[in-house]
């Protein structure tokens, strides 16, 4: 078996998917793809498995997967590790994947990369929008995760490898984080598989 994973450490979708990889304790090579380039000059290797020119992008066995969602349900389920070796924790990872790309994924990302040093910015009626998003994000993120340490419960599944994927950059996408949220990315740092992104992506 063979895992070769694209990404690059400013990619929080990447991020995601190394988190879980390290957790799981699965063997893979690292890609490094550079997301600033111009699409099309990003190496020949990696525009032939990745439709969209996006990172992240995980092989396995030849057989090339997309979408940070899609590739956390894939490892779950046929390694059975971080929620997938129930159908419970299936089914939990499946909901917390899916609040997480419409909620947390859809305005961090850009509040991030609206205060990027460089970035053409978003105007303020955009930015007001977007925190306004998050703002209701913090409250349903406590009733989520309720009183457990992770969102799977005891120890961290994929809906917890999706979530810290922007979650780990609150200060520079200019956002404070709750207390619920400041105890969970506590948690989060703590746990001996987490890495910086630079070091998960290291070249
Ligand atoms: N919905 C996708 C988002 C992927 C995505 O937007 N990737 C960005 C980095 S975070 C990328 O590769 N950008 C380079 C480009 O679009 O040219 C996922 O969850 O994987």
């Amino acid at each position: 078996m063979t895992l070769q994973l694209y990404g690059h450490p400013d990619s929080g979708h990447a991020c995601k998917v190394a988190l879980a990889l390290a957790l799981a304790d699965l063997d893979h090579q690292v890609t490094r793809v550079d997301i600033w380039a111009a699409p099309d000059t990003r190496p020949a290797d990696f525009l032939a498995v990745s439709p969209l020119a996006e990172v992240p992008v995980l092989v396995i066995d030849g057989q090339p997967i997309f979408q940070s969602g899609a590739i956390l349900m894939e490892i779950a389920q046929q390694f059975a590790v971080l929620g997938g070796d129930t159908s419970e924790g299936r089914r939990r990872g499946r909901e917390l994947l899916m609040w997480e790309a419409n909620r947390i994924g859809m305005c961090l990302p850009q509040l991030k990369e609206a205060r990027r040093p460089g970035s053409a910015g978003l105007p303020p009626e955009v930015i007001g929008w977007l925190e306004a998003r998050y703002t209701v994000d913090c409250v349903n993120f406590a009733r989520l995760k309720g009183d457990a340490p992770f969102f799977h419960g005891d120890t961290p599944g994929i809906g917890d490898c999706a979530i810290w994927g922007y979650t780990q950059w609150l200060a520079e996408a200019g956002v404070a984080p709750t207390q619920p949220m400041a105890d969970w990315l506590d948690n989060m740092r703590a746990l001996e598989a987490m890495k910086t992104p630079d070091a998960f992506f290291a070249v």
